[in-house]
């Protein structure tokens, strides 16, 4: 039902992004789509990258007097830094980094040629379009938020910031783990009719698609497996006012790869950004011999933004599925079809 495409590298002159599929009729306001853009900039332990942007998304394309026309929306976030052609030779690839998978698939020699378009400035765009599938779920009260669980394997905020700071004061970097809920979805998006069709899987795509990620879980994920099912399956209930509901969602609002009415939550873990400022060892793919790996400007701890980014990634897969669910085209005849249904449940 949607698409999207997005181009642009992080020294670059712009990002862009075109969505397709988005209907007819839906109010767009860009201080909504930019203050999504400011909160991915935000969060302690970002670097100097964040100080020099204010990304703000310019709408090219796909409304007219604010209000979309069905056709391709196409956003452009111009780059303060746009210096991609002077910046010097990286030839050290950083362990953890695409750079020296990317060298060797595509025959450089210059690792620059590879983090431009592998930097997660790239998410950028991808919030972008996130914003604007997040403005089209809220017409049917669908809401989106994160949260940092955990950050350097602590769970408390003071020692959280404490460990950014630990990793800052020793040039290190620090992971953690987000949790992404979305409420108010409906139960019915999805399907178990085909692989590629079930939510969990595109949901899990989308959230592994994020830089740096590196595992994801819906509901209570591998805590499922220390449990027996008596104890982990969430019972079944019905009244005449609220229809059917469980008390319990470990399943984290998806059962056969359909939304069951229940908030959908996922956690996912991200990596510690792999640019450190005391390198590990590398090797020069010019001389090939041992070397540390190049120093970049980077991030300490980006945890925070990947929560963003998910809620993004996670607001276009609710809105391509619910597209599906409820048809595509006139926003009036979605709302009139989602009325329906839900009379149908009840
Ligand atoms: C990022 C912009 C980049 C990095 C970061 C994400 O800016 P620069 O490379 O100019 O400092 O801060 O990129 C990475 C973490 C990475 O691994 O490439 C952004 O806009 O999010």
């Amino acid at each position: 039902m949607l698409r999207y495409l997005t181009a642009g590298e992080s020294h670059g002159k712009a990002l862009v992004a075109i969505l397709e599929g988005m209907p007819a009729g839906l109010k767009l306001d860009s201080a909504r789509i930019n203050l999504e853009l400011k909160r991915r900039q935000q969060g302690i332990g970002r670097g100097k990258r964040m100080q020099i942007e204010k990304d703000k998304a310019r709408i090219i394309s796909g409304l007219r007097k604010g209000v979309t026309l069905g056709s391709p929306i196409a956003l452009c976030i111009e780059n303060k830094d746009f210096s991609i052609e002077r910046l010097p030779r990286v030839t050290c690839p950083r362990p953890g980094h695409a750079d020296l998978a990317g060298l060797l698939k595509y025959g450089f020699t210059d690792a620059r040629n590879v983090l431009e378009r592998a930097s997660a400035r790239e998410t950028a765009s991808r919030v972008g379009i996130g914003a604007i599938c997040r403005i089209f779920l809220e017409e049917f009260k669908i809401r989106i938020s994160s949260a940092v669980l955990s950050i350097g394997g602590e769970f408390t905020r003071l020692a959280m910031i404490k460990k950014i700071i630990e990793a800052k004061d020793n040039k290190d970097t620090v992971g953690g783990i987000f949790e992404v809920i979305a409420r108010g979805v409906p139960c019915g998006l999805g399907s178990y009719m085909h692989p590629d069709r079930r939510l969990d899987g595109r949901i899990a795509q989308a959230a592994m698609s994020i830089p740096g990620v590196k595992g994801v879980e819906v509901g209570l994920g591998f805590g499922y497996a220390d449990n027996f099912g008596s104890s982990v399956h969430d019972a079944i209930y019905h009244t005449k006012n609220k229809g059917y509901f469980h008390k319990t969602n470990n399943a984290g609002g998806i059962e056969g790869g359909i939304s069951n009415g229940e908030d959908i939550i996922l956690c996912a873990c991200m990596k510690p950004i792999s640019t450190l400022l005391e390198p590990l060892d590398s090797v020069n793919v010019i001389t090939k011999r041992p070397s540390k790996a190049s120093v970049q400007r980077s991030d300490i701890c980006v945890v925070e933004s990947a929560g963003v980014i998910a809620e993004s990634v996670l607001a276009y897969v609710l809105a391509d599925a619910f597209l599906e669910k409820f048809g595509s085209d006139a926003l009036a005849d979605i709302k009139d079809d989602y009325h329906n249904y839900l009379k149908r449940l009840r």
